[in-house]
């Protein structure tokens, strides 16, 4: 079994980088599942990530056993709901969105989930999930029904992280929102990081070398490209 988190700590204490590809089941064809995996594997990424805001196919099952068959990276769901679950995959971060104020997505999806975890080998790794406006409303404000914390208020989001460390949480994600028009600011990375114990993941509006670069040496442990490399399988060849 894969020790995904001791794994995440241990590259943060030797200051190795990560990158997850993210895969929403809702984007990708079981047909191009091979040629993606191809790619993913060419890259220098570490994780996959599987999940979306919706997730209406019915597919998940099928696609992460597909990408099982061909690619060793350790697969993490990253779920919108406890529907979203699948038991072929590794581990699944256990989120709470803790930027909003909708019971649901701090509690209520969370105990429905667990009789369907239980059911699984899963990982779970508890996860702070703060959404950061970026300039357009996201599928996860639309469909999470919480206001995403302001891009200015640096103080305010390193509050709220450090209050999910203080929870239990054993990540924290600061998510700008998957297709965003502007990416976290890099001095609030800096001022997140530098202020939490635990490591943090960013993502939501990278859309370069260049950007998933900067977000590494602001201070993220863990950058996720979803839109960028959907759009163009060649993205980390270019
Ligand atoms: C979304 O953070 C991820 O949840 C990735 O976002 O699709 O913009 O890369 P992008």
């Amino acid at each position: 079994m894969k020790n995904i988190y001791e794994e995440i700590l241990n590259s943060k204490k030797e200051s190795k980088k990560l990158l997850a590809i993210l895969i929403d089941p809702d984007k990708v064809q079981l047909e191009i599942v091979d040629t993606l995996i191809e790619k993913i594997n060419q890259s220098f990424a570490t994780h996959v990530f599987v999940g979306g805001s919706l997730v209406k196919t019915n597919h998940l099952d099928l696609i992460i056993q597909k990408i099982k068959q061909n690619c060793s990276l350790p697969i993490i769901l990253f779920p919108g709901n406890p529907s979203q679950i699948s038991k072929y995959a590794d581990g699944i971060l256990f989120l709470n969105l803790i930027s909003g104020r909708n019971s649901d997505y701090l509690i209520e999806h969370q105990v429905n989930a667990v009789p369907i975890l239980e059911k699984t080998d899963l990982e779970i790794i508890p996860t702070g999930y703060i959404l950061i406006e970026n300039g357009k409303q996201t599928a996860v404000e639309r469909v999470s029904q919480t206001k995403p914390l302001p891009r200015n208020d640096v103080a305010y989001v390193c509050q709220t992280a450090k209050a999910g460390e203080f929870m239990g949480n054993k990540l924290i994600y600061l998510e700008a929102g998957s297709g965003a028009e502007k990416a976290i600011p890099l001095e609030m990375i800096e001022a997140v990081s530098a202020n939490l114990s635990i490591p943090l993941i960013v993502g939501g509006g990278i859309r370069s070398k260049v950007g998933i670069e900067n977000a590494f040496k602001a201070g993220a442990d863990l950058v996720v490209i979803g839109t960028a490399f959907e759009t163009n399988f060649n993205f980390f060849e270019a």
